[in-house]
């Protein structure tokens, strides 16, 4: 295996034996294999497409396979084995109908369907095959913006919202990752063209989102417990929180979010349920410790899994492109919709959730809540009461090193307001950092998706400043990363001419020093530092 496509690659040089994430070199290994038959199937829609075939209900293929191979999604072997083997069949069956079947790829051709010769396979075929050091950079970021992209398509979709041209683009891009000819320079390209439909990839979930639920809305989120049984429900798909919440009604258990789901407490659509209590726990990397005390069953709608421990593995179930081996897989039926009564039947025989903390946190600033204060906030600002915003969205994670963004966080003077999106903020949304005339400081858009939000409010603010340059905003990026979903979240960003951006708590190991060189000169990427010099890097008085 060689797989170092998240922050916390060992060494920040690759996992090579095992992951750090505690996947399996056989679970990485067939995980590449997955990318490359998709990479296949990438050309061969592409091929379709000129033909003017009918492809639309062909994506979903493209975006589940990419999505379950993010971090953390799914360690499962035998159901990755079964995706690529599915691929596999789907791609033969579909050459089959081409008008031109010409100069295809191997990876499209592929047609192995024993077991042991697709591990063997899987062993050679990966991140190394490219040689060259900065086309394998490339490559690999584009994938990995392509994977979190993936994610965000699948989302918006599953609540029925397509942009074929998010579809094209990465159908397209896959192929184009195999062909040899693309330069260099051609990548650069590509990179930035993967970043803004990224952009489009956002904007899609975002109007998918607030569609379905409703504009998020300021919300006081109680992050302590009753005393009923309840549910659990972590990852990203507010689908399968809907459909959760629909069915635990009158039933007694009550519906707690964990990590990511938390912004699902901003949704009007939401709020109706009474069964709904609030947050539990904090970011996902805390989970061994919370789903123990947590004493109910957990759903995980999407990645951030680690390895369970015994005390509470037997309540975790799966669903969507999540899987681990022993959890219980929920799978939707033909119409999208998924039976959780095995979870709720489960639920009532647990004991109800051991409180961990008490209280209250606020959230709920999406762009339209946002601008809705927007006389307010340019005010402040026109009047000097904010000093600065800094965007502080992504991720967090294990590392020692991320304590730096609650230090941070700590050291921003009274007069600066964080904007934040993603699990990054658990750094310091418990801080109590106050307020600005009535404006919270910290402003949390939501999951991780949601940074598209914020680049709208920085757009609307562009314009209440009648600034020609999103970058002569009193706004500094400081953000945090783990996974490739904050991968296509920083390539969006550069895509919308974003500069100076900082991130951490490493540079990605996948960037060869030439491609992070470029990164550097043309976008003023920087890493980390220490909290004070960073401050004086971004011009904030303290
Ligand atoms: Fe966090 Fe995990 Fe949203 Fe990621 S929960 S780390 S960027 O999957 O998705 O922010
Ligand atoms: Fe290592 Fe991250 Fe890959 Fe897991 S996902 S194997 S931790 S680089």
């Amino acid at each position: 295996m060689f797989c170092y496509q998240c922050q916390e690659t060992a060494k920040n040089i690759a996992c090579t034996k095992k992951g750090v994430c505690g996947k399996t070199s056989d679970v990485a290994n067939i995980e590449d294999l997955l990318v490359w038959v998709t990479k296949g199937l990438g050309e061969i829609l592409t091929r379709m497409r000129k033909e003017n075939k009918d492809i639309k209900n062909l994506h979903s293929f493209v975006n589940n396979n990419l999505f379950t191979t993010i971090t953390n999604a799914n360690f499962h072997y035998e159901d990755l084995l079964e995706k690529v083997k599915e691929t596999i069949d789907l791609n033969q069956k579909l050459i089959e109908g081409l008008d031109d079947k010409e100069n295809l790829s191997k990876a499209a051709l592929y047609n192995e369907k024993d077991d042991d010769e697709l591990k063997l396979k899987s062993q050679i075929i990966g991140v190394l095959n490219t040689l060259d050091d900065d086309k394998r950079s490339l490559r690999e970021l584009i994938t990995y913006g392509l994977k979190g992209m993936a994610a965000y398509n699948r989302h918006a979709n599953v609540l029925g919202k397509f942009d074929d041209n998010v579809d094209e683009f990465m159908e397209s891009t896959l192929a184009k990752l195999m062909d040899d000819s693309l330069s260099v320079e051609d990548l650069i390209a590509l990179t930035l063209e993967t970043g803004s439909n990224g952009a489009a990839a956002m904007a899609l979930l975002d109007s998918a989102n607030t569609s379905a639920y409703g504009n998020p809305e300021i919300s006081e989120v109680n992050i302590g417990v009753r005393n009923n049984p309840a549910i659990l429900i972590s990852g990203h798909d507010l689908k399968d929180m809907e459909m959760l919440l629909e069915q635990t009604q009158n039933t007694g258990v009550d519906v707690y979010t964990h990590s990511e789901m938390l912004p699902a407490n901003y949704y009007p659509a939401f709020k109706k349920y009474d069964n709904f209590v609030g947050n539990y726990g904090n970011a996902w990397w805390l989970q061994d410790k919370e789903f123990e005390s947590f004493n109910g069953p957990i759903l995980m709608t999407t990645n951030c899994i680690i390895p369970p421990k015994d005390s509470y593995k037997d309540r975790v179930f799966t669903t969507g492109v999540a899987a681990y081996p022993g959890m219980k897989h929920i799978a939707a039926d033909e119409n999208g919709y998924k039976d959780f009564s095995e979870i709720i039947e489960l639920a009532k025989k647990c004991e109800s959730p051991k409180e961990i903390e008490h209280g209250k946190i606020v959230g709920g600033f999406a762009h339209n809540q946002v601008l809705a204060l927007a006389d307010k906030v340019v005010e402040a600002v026109k009047n000097g009461d904010i000093q600065q915003f800094v965007v502080m969205a992504g991720c967090d994670g294990r590392q020692r090193g991320r304590n730096y963004y609650e230090d941070f966080a700590k050291a921003l003077p009274e007069d600066t307001i964080i904007l934040t999106a993603g699990c990054a903020k658990y750094r310091y949304n418990k801080l109590n950092l106050g307020d600005i005339n009535g404006i919270p400081r910290v402003l949390d858009a939501g999951q991780c998706n949601d940074s598209y939000s914020l680049v709208v409010i920085a757009q609307a603010l562009q314009k209440a400043f009648g600034l020609d340059d999103i970058n002569d905003l009193p706004i500094s990026y400081n953000i945090a990363w783990y996974e490739q979903k904050a991968v296509i979240v920083l390539l969006a960003l550069l895509s919308l001419g974003v500069k100076n951006i900082h991130l951490g708590p490493t540079l990605p190991a996948f960037l060869s020093p030439n491609v992070a060189n470029v990164l550097v000169e043309n976008f003023g990427i920087a890493p980390i530092g220490e909290v004070d010099e960073d401050m004086e890097k971004f011009g904030i008085k303290t």
